[in-house]
């Protein structure tokens, strides 16, 4: 009852005007001319880009598991293991970092699969007259809902549309205001090799195979992709079904497409699916049955309503969405709060103060990942789910140098945590085929996983046997890395049997192949070859050269993953044995650097940088996502961390800048995080790709690498949320790295490491109070600039240099209200 009810107010609740404005919107008042200005929409597995047009509406399709490839082969570069040696003595005896650089050319793989576009869908609309007004288009996050309305000949047309994860579709419905009005055409189209299907009057579609290969976009090719499967066991099976039914017109349907004719109400079901059955498995004659799949999906929603097809996809997404609400004081705003989102973010761009499109920014990458990344699905891709290109930029695959990893850096914290679990699923997947990687490439245990992967869980490095550049592809830091956000959800959801069963095992057969990869070196373990990711050096000589010894990143990862390996050890009180190896290991690794210029160094010796203001900054990783360098606990590292990021600038691409905003916050320089907030949200409308200090946002709040990654959303809302609250160190610092910029606000919802949930209010820049609920139990230590008090449960405070500790017992369950003493006096 309640859940239908909420369905006609969100009908009925469409806005004309901007005055009616919810925070929750993106909205514009024209159609999208371009792939930026469209609106995404996504249940984790269908995604499209919805572009508003009037007479043309054009809706991009994708589906997350449509990939070219197949199984990653096994027999990647028998030959490899032969260089390794090689490529030690150049670097240990001779330090000739050229030689290096030539023998680990020689230890490289194939490169990894694309993921395609699946095709787009088209609306051919008639209309006599040719005047439009109150064209409005929005997407609204709060109930993940596209709406374009328009009025022609004083006929209001309404379209609204969704991706819904408990029926498996996605909805399109067409209203018009007077009866009879709605006269379009519905066609498809896709780069892909493709069948068209006419299964009756009201149902059409088209079926295809994706080709078994496509050569990334950065390689030169005459004949970039090959359809054919000479290898076997190559590509995959896709269909797409379109459905339309309405209760008034006439809807026809031929090879051409589908004609409706006089229609008041129209619904449109799409629906789509591929034959890909698991990363093992030949897509093909092992593949899922996708006709079906994609059959019995339409035919199950098909027999629903609109309505009850809305509130089903409503309730759900709520489930997740409405865990964290953000509001910052509207007193700080100066900018036209009447104004459509992408001329929002051109003031903004100038300068305008506009707390409430933060707001909105912040709740949009949780939308987005709601969207793209769903339980038992594939994770998140460099493009989300959302790619029109059938060679996207960098194959839109996995990075796992940064980009993977930062898709799922809000995950926990946002409190999404079911979120992150398809990334676990690729964890589990990359430590399969990367046992083979570490066997083969280097005859070690455990599992190795390089820069590059895919669906299909590539592991090795790639550059096909020697085009690939060794800085990115010689990168083996893959497993540690992965390893840590096995840690991090077992931090933050407590989950014991989780932490024993799946976490352990995988970061203990990491930690495997990091002692077999480590080598003794005047007294220290070290990695060899090392490279810190995709920079160049200047060594001794002024050569540049980027194959070395022990980077800094290298190190730093490896110390994380033995650290959190032993946590994990001792919190499940067995494995001592191992536990005391990795102790000693730990106390030999060779240790962070203060280099020459203050700055922390990024090399094993303190080279120059042919590159100050290169974009990755991967020599701080103990600083975030690391929790090596602490403002607190070790303040001349951090110091030597902010002269660094002083030395680099704070120029970058969008995923560079989102990682300096979680450094800034982990330096508790709120004011410098926010400036690059504000960096991020630049408009750019730039989409050919730009290695400088091009990072933005598009008028729709897509990232701008340049071009369009989604990591750059997801890294900028994790700083976001560092500001606001951090949690490691085994204490919870509430606003730890507030910018005066938001002097006000309050936020609920987030979670804390230890399975807390925090709720902030601030003003004046001071904490008010806080709501903690612990859902596991146990001590619970705060930290805060004012001491915190309660008046109905036991709690110490501590004065420390840093603000005020405040230790108190939870009980699982229960929730606690806590004010800040200044608050506190303030009201006696
Ligand atoms: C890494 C970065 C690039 C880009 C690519 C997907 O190689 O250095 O900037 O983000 O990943």
């Amino acid at each position: 009852m309640m859940i239908k009810k909420f369905v006609l107010i969100v009908l009925m609740g469409i806005p004309l005007t901007g005055a009616c404005q919810s925070d929750l919107k993106l909205w514009y008042q024209q159609p999208a001319t371009n792939w930026t200005e469209a609106l995404p929409l996504g249940n984790g597995r269908l995604g499209a880009m919805m572009f508003g047009g009037v007479k043309r509406e054009l809706l991009q399709l994708n589906e997350s598991t449509l990939w070219t490839g197949g199984p990653a082969r096994t027999n990647a570069n028998p030959d490899a293991y032969s260089n390794l040696l090689l490529t030690r003595n150049a670097l240990f005896k001779e330090e000739d970092y050229a030689k290096a650089e030539s023998y680990i050319k020689k230890m490289q793989g194939y490169f990894s699969e694309s993921y395609l576009p699946l095709g787009d869908l088209l609306l051919t609309q008639d209309f006599v007259d040719t005047v439009t007004t109150a064209y409005y288009r929005d997407l609204d996050i709060k109930n993940a809902i596209s709406t374009t309305c328009f009025t022609i000949a004083g006929t209001t047309y309404t379209r609204q549309m969704f991706s819904s994860a408990p029926d498996q579709v996605m909805v399109m419905h067409l209203t018009a205001s007077k009866a009879g009005q709605l006269n379009f055409k519905i066609t498809s189209a896709s780069q892909l090799i493709h069948q068209s299907i006419v299964i009756s009057n009201n149902e059409i579609g088209f079926k295809g195979k994706a080709p078994s290969h496509i050569e990334p976009d950065y390689i030169q090719s005459n004949h970039p992709i090959t359809q054919q499967d000479t290898l076997g066991c190559r590509g995959m099976r896709f269909e797409l079904l379109i459905q339309a039914t309405s209760n008034d017109g006439t809807i026809s349907s031929d090879t051409s497409g589908m004609t409706i004719k006089n229609a008041t109400e129209v619904t449109i079901y799409l629906s789509a699916a591929t034959s890909f059955n698991g990363f093992d498995k030949c897509p093909d004659s092992e593949g899922k049955d996708e006709d079906k799949l994609a059959k019995d999906y339409l035919k199950a929603a098909s027999e629903k309503s609109w309505q009850s097809l809305l509130a089903a996809h409503v309730a759900d997404y709520h489930h997740y969405f409405d865990r964290v609400s953000f509001h910052l004081a509207a007193s700080a705003i100066n900018t036209d709060a009447t104004l459509p989102t992408d001329q929002r973010l051109l003031a903004y761009t100038k300068g305008a103060k506009d707390p409430v499109l933060e707001t909105l920014y912040f709740q949009y990458g949780r939308y987005l990942l709601i969207s793209s990344s769903r339980p038992g699905g594939v994770n998140a891709n460099l493009q989300g789910i959302w790619n029109k290109e059938i060679r996207p930029p960098w194959s839109s695959n996995y990075t796992t140098n940064i980009n993977a990893e930062m898709n799922y850096w809000p995950a926990e914290g946002t409190n999404l945590s079911e979120m992150a679990l398809p990334f676990i699923d690729f964890i589990k997947n990359v430590a399969v085929t990367g046992k083979v990687t570490a066997r083969q490439f280097y005859h070690a245990r455990g599992w190795a996983v390089h820069h590059n992967s895919d669906i299909w869980a590539l592991s090795n490095p790639v550059g096909d046997m020697g085009s690939g550049t060794p800085a990115a592809a010689n990168w083996a830091m893959g497993s540690p890395w992965l390893s840590q956000h096995l840690w991090w959800h077992y931090e933050f959801t407590k989950d014991k049997k989780f932490l024993h069963d799946t976490a352990y095992p995988l970061m203990k057969s990491a930690a495997q192949f990091c002692m077999d990869w480590l080598v003794d070196y005047k007294g220290y373990l070290v990695t060899a070859p090392s490279v810190s990711p995709e920079n160049n050096f200047f060594d001794d000589k002024h050569q540049r050269g980027s194959v070395s010894i022990a980077t800094t990143m290298d190190m730093s990862i490896i110390r994380n993953l033995f650290t959190n390996v032993i946590a994990a050890s001792e919190t499940l009180g067995e494995d001592k044995a191992f536990r005391d190896t990795i102790v000693a290991k730990r106390a030999k690794l060779f240790p962070l650097q203060i280099g020459k210029k203050g700055n922390i160094q990024e090399w094993y010796k303190d080279w120059e940088d042919p590159d100050a203001h290169h974009r990755h900054v991967s020599h701080l990783f103990g600083l975030f996502p690391g929790q090596e360098i602490s403002a607190i606990k070790t303040p001349e590292f951090a110091a030597a961390a902010k002269k660094t990021l002083e030395l680099r600038g704070d120029g970058g691409t969008g995923w560079s800048l989102a990682w300096k905003i979680n450094y800034w916050a982990r330096l508790l320089d709120g004011n410098h995080a926010y400036s690059l907030i504000r960096d991020l949200l630049k408009f750019t409308g730039r989409t050919s790709i730009n290695y400088g200090n091009g990072g933005g946002s598009y008028a729709n709040l897509f990232d701008a690498h340049p071009p369009f990654q989604i990591d750059g959303n997801f890294g900028g809302i994790s700083g976001m949320t560092e500001m606001l609250l951090q949690s490691q160190d085994d204490e919870i610092s509430l606003l730890p790295a507030l910018p005066d910029a938001w002097t006000g606000g309050h936020i609920s919802g987030l979670k804390a490491r230890g399975n807390f949930v925090i709720s902030i209010n601030w003003d004046h820049k001071k904490l008010e109070s806080t709501r903690i609920s612990s859902l596991s139990g146990g001590i619970c230590k705060v930290r805060t600039a004012c001491p915190l008090k309660s008046n109905v449960f036991r709690i110490a405070s501590e004065k420390t240099d840093h603000g005020y500790l405040t230790t108190f017992l939870t009980q699982k369950g229960k929730t606690y209200d806590l004010v800040s003493a200044a608050t506190d006096r303030k009201t006696e």
